[in-house]
């Protein structure tokens, strides 16, 4: 039959363009090329066409069994300047100034690098629109309203090990908690794109030796509400992570909300120094035996002392799995806090059980 073109609808034109493009990007699936697959829908698709974005979730976790990821390099730690030597605290740079050189000399000889000022307001504002919107539609799901399971802002893919949204032992989700970032595809495609942006895979390649990649478990975004009097576990990400000494890991947090220090919302409150073990946990007071207990972290705290660096919204902190820190907490706190947490890992040594997602 021949179509009047005249007749065809933007719409329709639109939707036939994408489905030749997911195609496309299957074809390239199917003959092993992911990376490509990945590539054409990154640069060809935008974050509000829903179901682009979610295939691309789809491909970035199945690439990651079907890809070859060289042996773990000999090379870690890796040297570094010690360029921050004389630094009390956490070192800074400018998001300008950020590079390998201080990345490594931030996190193996310091125990975390601040980065000034890396995400621009514009961006800051809409992912925070972004994440109220998400934790809104899984309480929506949660509740079973109407509607909830087709809105493309909170859509678990089929792919993701872990089942549909449920209450979470027994307690109802809120607007309030951590949302993987791969259950939002549409802040997935933002995020990636705006690591791309301001050159994070190409940084994280030159610090690991070899190509990084993401995890569905441990990348969220998430809203934390004041916890006056009520404090968050003190725990290393090294204890739930996998073999800790396997694994090499760069966890870029960024605040979304002016928080720790004097300001009104709670930062986190953490140890530097750069120490490269893991401590016991369940322990000398801990609450959980998933947690280091304060009698041990006061020990640990006479040589390196806990700091609760002050963020404005936009500011950065890189550190890895052997960093000891938790959520902070002040009886003063009046604001929720917003932030983004993405524990990158090199490709060879991620660990199949945060099920690890290719960017
Ligand atoms: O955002 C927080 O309060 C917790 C962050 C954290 O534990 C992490 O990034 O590993
Ligand atoms: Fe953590």
């Amino acid at each position: 039959m021949v179509i009047d073109g005249s007749l065809v609808s933007v719409q329709d034109a639109e939707t036939h363009a994408n489905s030749e493009l997911l195609e496309q990007a299957n074809q390239l699936a199917n003959g092993g090329d992911y990376r490509s697959a990945i590539s054409l829908l990154e640069q060809a698709g935008t974050y509000d066409d829903y179901p682009l974005a979610q295939r691309l979730i789809e491909l970035r976790i199945h690439a990651y069994s079907k890809m070859q990821w060289p042996e773990p390099h000999d090379n870690w730690p890796p040297a570094h300047d010690n360029r921050f030597a004389d630094v009390n605290g956490f070192p800074e740079v400018a998001a300008g100034e950020l590079d390998v050189g201080a990345l490594k000399a931030g996190i193996l000889g310091k125990g975390g690098l601040i980065v000034r000022g890396l995400m621009d307001s514009e961006r800051i504002e809409k992912m925070r629109e972004n994440i109220d919107r998400v934790l809104q539609a899984r309480v929506d799901s949660a509740n079973e309203v109407p509607g909830a399971d087709s809105n493309p802002w909170y859509r678990r893919s089929p792919s993701v090990q872990g089942g549909p949204v449920q209450f979470r032992g027994g307690v109802r989700y809120t607007t309030i908690g951590s949302v993987w970032s791969v259950d939002s595809p549409p802040v997935t495609f933002q995020l990636i794109e705006y690591y791309r942006k301001i050159g994070i895979p190409e940084l994280l390649t030159s610090y690991f030796g070899e190509a990084p990649v993401l995890s569905v478990r441990k990348w969220v975004v998430r809203c934390a509400a004041p916890n006056n009097g009520a404090s968050s576990g003190w725990h290393q990400d090294g204890y739930f992570l996998g073999d800790a000494s396997a694994i090499r890991t760069a966890n870029l947090w960024i605040a979304l909300t002016d928080c720790g220090g004097d300001a009104d919302a709670p930062g986190l409150e953490i140890v530097g120094g750069g120490e490269r073990t893991i401590y016991e946990t369940g322990t000398r007071g801990s609450p959980f035996n998933w947690t280091v207990g304060q009698e041990l972290v006061d020990e640990i705290a006479q040589t390196n002392p806990v700091q609760c660096p002050r963020f404005n919204a936009g500011d950065a902190l890189f550190f890895d799995h052997f960093n000891l820190h938790r959520t902070g907490f002040g009886l003063n706190h009046t604001k929720n806090r917003y932030a983004i947490e993405s524990w990158f890992f090199a490709g060879s040594t991620a660990p199949l059980k945060q099920q690890p997602v290719v960017i």
